[in-house]
């Protein structure tokens, strides 16, 4: 899978890029990104890529001629199918499913990560695909929300985990949240480890982890617990997910964890 960035600070992402995971699997060849900088496209002799928006008002937009010469030149290097997407918080809200949609589809993508106050809604209109937004915040640059994509996508393409951490067992595949750990040592300032985790009791230990999983979910992200009781019988193939949905189990551990909670806080 190919990422093209559109940035005029294409080292943000390159730097980020050569880091942990993401790094390795670029090594690898398992992915590619790759940077378009549209100051590269600039005409004039100071290499303008910004303009004052009509109307007038404080801030700059992007410069129409070298973003759409940027756009255009990364149209060209990518595939017939590839998806241009404007970062943007008016976009729609990324989650995991929309990630592995993406990345399961694995289409070339095309992100544009802007700065000043936006682009010409001209260009948004005949050149963007999709707007995806990384939450209800503002950056002062989309190089971090093309970076959150790029992150999360490459970690679902085949060969970028280890076996050892394969996404299948991100709680978030499951539509949870994640249970707590613990490592060594068993006691720090007096506070020890869940028994159950030194039982060796392999199933039992899946179930404590479930459990946990599903209260602190109840309790910090309650709506998540409503779509995943939606979304029983309707789990995506086996390939995106397994054990997505409601049943007899999960109910029996969270009503036993909001029992055990009563006295506790909410
Ligand atoms: N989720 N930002 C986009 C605006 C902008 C300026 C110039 C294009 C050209 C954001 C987010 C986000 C800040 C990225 C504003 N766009 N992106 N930028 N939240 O806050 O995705």
């Amino acid at each position: 899978m190919n990422f093209y960035v559109i940035s005029l600070f294409p080292e943000m992402i390159e730097q980020a890029c050569s880091c942990g995971v993401l790094g390795r699997a670029i090594k690898h060849g398992l992915i590619r990104v790759h940077c378009i900088n549209p100051r590269d496209f600039a005409q004039d002799r100071h290499r303008t890529v910004d303009d004052r928006p009509y109307g007038g008002g404080p801030g700059m937009l992007m410069k129409w001629q070298p973003l759409a010469a940027a756009i255009d030149a990364a149209k060209q290097q990518a595939s017939a199918m590839a998806k241009v997407i404007y970062m943007s918080p008016q976009g729609k809200l990324l989650n995991q499913q929309s990630v592995r949609q993406v990345a399961d589809a694995a289409p070339d993508l095309i992100l544009i990560a802007g700065r000043y106050e936006g682009i010409d809604e001209r260009l948004v209109e005949q050149l963007i695909d999709e707007e995806w937004s990384i939450g209800d915040y503002v950056l002062s640059g989309g190089e971090l929300a093309a970076m959150v994509v790029i992150d999360a996508v490459a970690r679902l393409c085949p060969g970028v985990l280890g076996d050892e951490q394969s996404a299948q067992q991100d709680s978030f595949m499951q539509g949870l949240l994640d249970c707590p750990h613990y490592t060594r040592p068993e006691e720090i300032h007096g506070y020890t480890v869940p028994a159950v985790l030194l039982s060796g009791d392999h199933k039992a230990i899946a179930q404590w982890r479930l459990q946990q999983a599903l209260g602190r979910t109840w309790l910090r992200r309650p709506e998540l617990i409503e779509a995943l009781k939606k979304a029983t019988g309707t789990a995506a193939p086996e390939s995106t997910a397994h054990n997505v949905g409601w049943d007899d189990n999960k109910e029996k551990l969270l009503t036993e964890f909001i029992q055990a909670n009563k006295n506790g806080s909410r």
